[in-house]
């Protein structure tokens, strides 16, 4: 694997399952692999999870890991080609990028979407420009429009907990105070579309996701009838994904808010979310308290997947 950003660079998930439950058996089982090699960890955007669990990924597997906060301590960077550069930014991504594949073999990157320019946003400039000029595999950390590392860490989960081979995962927007990107249910709706699940989509009007991530997954306005008989539900907040409204908020309907209400017209259904999560906005501490919470069993097994990920990305040097 030369790169890791959707769920096509994984190949048959039933392999990646497989070796994912090998590893989770023993995490270092491939601590030979990294043998002095280095990762480089980019950060354009804050993050509990996806630092501590790729940096834990990169040690199991042996590998030196060095951290970069982009907005602490770094030059303010430019990513625009072209511009005069007589602002406050004092170094180009295009000198940054190579720069930072001197010192490391594998580099991941974390850069959300902007809501400058839709198109910026959906041809993944930033991450683009790391695959094109870094020389180096790289794999994305929640860029723009995904965040592949967090749905194979939930598509893990699921094949932990199934209860039937086929079940049924709804999908279901919740309300939040403020914009957020679209990578996380975008990247959810590409893996559920590709594993093998009855997969339900549920948002307000307005919050249809990109068709491309969408694929042929089921959309249902109405919340409680998508909830009904669900093995599954995956609560997330996204901003408005397309139109002229592109990553605002237009709805704050606390009625979407995944309460006991709709967890009681499911299947006993299990609570998921990638984290972190603003309870009783999201989620009701009821629920996420409840034990068909599996929001720590998720961020337990980003270690996992990101493993898996490494160990690819390392086979391939
Ligand atoms: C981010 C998002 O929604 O994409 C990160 C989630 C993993 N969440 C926030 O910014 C709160
Ligand atoms: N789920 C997730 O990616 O969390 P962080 O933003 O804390 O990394």
């Amino acid at each position: 694997m030369k790169k890791f950003t959707c769920v096509q660079d994984i190949g048959d998930l039933h392999t990646a399952l497989q070796e994912a439950f090998e590893i989770k058996k023993d995490h270092f089982k491939y601590q030979h692999l990294g043998h002095n090699k280095t990762l480089m960890l980019v950060f354009f955007n804050s993050s509990l999870r996806t630092r501590l669990s790729t940096q834990k990924a990169g040690l199991n597997l042996g590998m030196n890991v060095i951290v970069l906060d982009i907005n602490q301590g770094a030059w303010k960077l430019e990513t625009e080609r072209g511009v005069i550069m007589d602002g406050d930014k004092s170094e180009h991504l295009l000198e940054a990028i190579p720069v930072m594949g001197c010192y490391c073999d594998l580099i991941g990157v974390r850069s959300f979407a902007r809501f400058e320019n839709r198109d910026d946003d959906y041809n993944e400039v930033i991450l683009q420009q790391f695959i094109q000029h870094s020389g180096r595999p790289v794999f994305s950390m929640e860029a723009a429009t995904g965040h592949p590392l967090q749905s194979f860490a939930d598509l893990i989960t699921i094949e932990e907990y199934k209860r039937t081979p086929r079940p049924k995962v709804v999908m279901s927007w919740a309300p939040h105070p403020k914009a957020l990107p679209q990578a996380v249910p975008n990247s959810f709706a590409e893996w559920m579309n590709a594993a093998d699940v009855d997969f339900v989509i549920t948002h307000p009007e307005g919050y249809e996701l990109d068709p491309k991530f969408v694929g042929n997954a089921r959309v249902e306005y109405d919340q409680m009838k998508a909830f009904e008989g669900a093995d599954f539900v995956y609560a997330k907040n996204w901003s408005v994904a397309q139109g002229e409204n592109y990553g605002k908020v237009i709805n704050k309907d606390r009625n979407w808010t995944v309460s006991s209400r709709q967890m009681a017209v499911t299947n006993n259904a299990f609570f998921m979310h990638c984290l972190p999560v603003r309870r009783n906005m999201i989620v009701t501490d009821e629920v996420i308290e409840s034990p068909n919470s599996l929001v720590i069993p998720e961020a337990a097994n980003r270690e996992i997947s990101a493993t898996v990920v490494l160990k690819r990305l390392l086979e391939s040097l």
